[in-house]
């Protein structure tokens, strides 16, 4: 896109008007920079121009540097659009809908005034993406705002509403009425005469508060150390803040240039940018027509007020949709809005909610005891027991009931969807919709495709997803379908590893040092060891060759369930929730190893993780294979939202591909050597070997 064509120059009533026109969010791609240094030439050079307008088309101002551009090859540019913003001797008022961020902000900051709409956001998300501002938001905002909050700003990465915006002092004005353009002219023409100009670099007033307090930077550092270790971003971020403070505005320029080059092409960046642009790849339903846009839901409903149940209501609540909670006995209705009560109640006396939202939340959720009740809403969510005959009378009676068009969904977590679409005369409007515990916190929603499902019916359950804040993501119907399945592989390892003398502190420990926030043995003691304990028990009879894990059997059948019970993979002190190792698990352990005959041997960590993640990389490989996917990015998706995968780590596929596609065979050719079937390598695993491919760019077959 040439110049002209992104970026548009207009004078109107003695003010030049920068209209940058790069769809879908004005993003800095080829040819705005330029066009915006061509704009305001051309107003510094016009007599009949006193201000300039720097503003965006569509639905955004600038949402920031084109993220697709980076890793690549880029000129240095002969003149940078800040400084050019910066010098102009007219003023250049930046007029802000939507999202100013990153380099948006940035060309707001490098501009003498910033004014925006009431729904305007702003922020510096560079760190998100593993990088930092880079286009002197570092220099620029601490100066504006003081270092402390400029710090917190760009280490947060958050969007910051208009209204905060102006209290901070980021912008001049909140713009009243609708349109903005109009309003940016009346300003720009109410400062045109003003001198000096108010340049950003120049306010010093803010930086001199925080040479009375030089102990904020490490106290940020320490602030983050668990949050961000092993990613190097954040620090880089601090540091730049703290140039600001203590080096001259050209000087602190140059260190974070320095600093943003070290980052650019990082590991950490390379995975962020990822993660970013799969999140959004996710979204889109390959071979959907273009058209295909389904309506936000205004009315919902939940079968069942159980855990899962009254955590899918609250979800709907959350996000302003009022939501029916049907269940037949009034006992368990009372009992599950109790909960629900209780839920909000905790997070109320948290302060992460005014009792008054509380309130407003609870009134969007109605309790009913029969069918008819619900008739009328766009979408149901069945989730009662996991049990095949209760789940078929229920989508027997939606049948008869919800109204042509309703979605009809279930919250099975490993029932086949076409065994409660095939009791119904619409299968082409039944899907999964599977919710993560706790469902009003965890953000994946796997939508789940039956033989039978309508695109308009996948496509319409993902909006649902969305439109209460969740990432949604399209599994196909198969055990465990693909979240679960593809993580199932791992769960197994992480307990036969144990048998052949791994302990769960140490697998755990490895986990935690690779970036999870938890280890995979204290996150089961946290959900309860007796789950996955009656799945196991209901394979093992549907399958003879089923492998036991006779380690967490022996536990649960010891009554060590997890913190619940105080013991679990680890022992508890009463009322603390740190885990203990505990000797019982490792005589159990030993018991199971002479039991059965199996060696002990020592591990490393390196192979710890890799005997974990490679068995799930196998496994997303079959499940790609199958179709039960559409790609593997979306698996990844699926780690990062469902599984709590390091983000900076990118994901499941995309840690393979640095490992690399080859040396992933070579591993579990050895280990399916070693151990057998269960490590049989994937045919698309030993194609994309064979090609020397990528994970990460893996499609479904077909
Ligand atoms: N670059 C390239 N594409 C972008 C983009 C960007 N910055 N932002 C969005 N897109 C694409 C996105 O991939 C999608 O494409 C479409 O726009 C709609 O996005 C020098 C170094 C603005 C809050 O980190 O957070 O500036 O999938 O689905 O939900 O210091 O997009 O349709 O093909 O997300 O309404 C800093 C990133 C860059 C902001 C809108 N900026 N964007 O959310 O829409 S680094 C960011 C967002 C930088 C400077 C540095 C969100 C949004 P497609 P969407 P949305």
């Amino acid at each position: 896109m040439s110049e002209a064509e992104v970026v548009r120059f207009e004078v109107e009533d003695g003010v030049g008007v920068i209209t940058v026109d790069n769809p879908p969010v004005n993003a800095l791609g080829p040819g705005v920079r330029e066009g915006i240094i061509a704009a305001v030439d051309r107003g510094v050079a016009d007599p009949n121009v006193s201000a300039m307008v720097l503003m965006g088309a569509g639905r955004s101002f600038i949402a920031g540097a084109d993220i697709r551009q980076f890793g690549k090859p880029r000129p240095a540019p002969a003149r940078l659009t800040h400084d050019v913003l910066d010098a102009s001797p007219k003023p250049v008022v930046a007029a802000i809908h939507g999202y100013a961020l990153g380099g948006g902000l940035e060309h707001a900051l490098s501009s003498h005034y910033r004014i925006a709409v009431a729904s305007a956001r702003v922020g510096l998300p560079e760190v998100l993406i593993g990088v930092l501002p880079g286009g002197g938001g570092t220099q620029r905002l601490p100066r504006l705002i003081g270092p402390k909050a400029a710090m917190e700003m760009i280490v947060s990465g958050r969007h910051v509403p208009a209204a905060e915006a102006k209290a901070l002092g980021i912008v001049d004005a909140i713009v009243e009425g609708q349109d903005l353009r109009k309003e940016a002219i009346r300003f720009a023409k109410s400062v045109a005469a003003k001198r000096p100009l108010p340049r950003v670099r120049d306010k010093a007033d803010r930086i001199a508060e925080a040479k009375a307090d030089p102990g904020m930077f490490e106290a940020m550092r320490k602030s983050i150390a668990r949050k961000a270790r092993n990613q190097k971003a954040p620090y880089h971020c601090i540091a730049c803040v703290e140039a600001a403070v203590t080096q001259p505005f050209d000087e602190g320029l140059k260190t974070e240039r320095r600093l943003f080059a070290e980052l650019e092409n990082s590991e950490e960046a390379k995975a962020l940018r990822y993660a970013f642009f799969a999140e959004r790849e996710v979204a889109k339903i390959p071979g959907a027509p273009k058209d295909l846009k389904p309506p936000r839901v205004k009315t919902a409903a939940v079968i069942g007020a159980g855990t899962m149940g009254g955590g899918i209501a609250m979800s709907f609540a959350d996000f302003g949709i009022p939501v029916k909670v049907l269940e037949v006995s009034r006992e368990a209705l009372d009992k599950g809005m109790q909960r629900v009560r209780d839920n909000y109640a905790v997070s109320v006396k948290r302060g992460s909610l005014a009792q008054a939202e509380m309130e407003r939340r609870l009134a969007l959720i109605e309790p009913v005891d029969r069918y008819e009740a619900i008739a009328d809403c766009d979408v149901v969510i069945e989730a009662v027991f996991e049990r095949v005959d209760v789940k078929k009378e229920v989508f027997a009676k939606l049948d008869a009931v919800m109204k042509p068009g309703a979605l009809l969904l279930t919250n099975s977590s490993a029932i086949d969807t076409d065994i409660m679409a095939n009791v119904t005369k619409r299968p082409q409007d039944v899907a999964g919709a599977h919710f993560f515990a706790p469902a009003n916190v965890m953000k994946l929603f796997e939508v789940v495709k039956g033989t039978k499902t309508s695109i308009e019916t996948i496509a319409g359950a993902m909006k649902v997803g969305r439109d209460i804040g969740k990432i949604s993501a399209v599994a196909g119907t198969c055990d465990g379908f693909a979240a679960n399945r593809s993580r199932a592989p791992f769960i197994t390892e992480m307990m036969l590893m144990l048998e052949e003398g791994a302990l769960p502190e140490q697998v755990d420990k490895v986990m935690v040092d690779f970036g999870y926030p938890m280890g995979p043995f204290a996150v089961s003691d946290l959900s309860g060891l007796d789950i996955s304990y009656d799945t196991r028990k209901r394979r093992a009879a549907a399958d003879p060759n089923y492998r036991k894990l006779h380690v967490p059997d022996r536990l649960v059948e010891m009554g060590r369930k997890g913190q619940k019970t105080g013991a679990g993979w680890y022992r508890y002190e009463k009322g603390d929730r740190t885990p203990h190792p505990d000797e019982v698990v490792k005589s159990v352990i030993a018991e199971v190893a002479r039991e059965f005959g199996i060696e002990q041997r020592t591990f490393t960590d390196d192979e710890i993780l890799r005997r974990l993640l490679c068995a799930s990389v196998n496994e997303a490989c079959k499940i790609l294979e199958e179709g039960k996917a559409y790609r593997a990015s979306d698996i990844d998706v699926m780690w990062l939202h469902g599984f709590g995968f390091p983000r900076y780590r990118g994901g499941l596929m995309f840690w393979a591909d640095t490992v690399g596609s080859r040396e992933i065979l070579r591993q579990i050719e050895e280990w399916h050597q070693r151990y057998g079937a269960r490590w049989k390598p994937a045919n698309l695993l030993r194609e994309i070997a064979a090609s020397g491919g990528s994970f990460r760019e893996a499609k479904a077959a077909g």
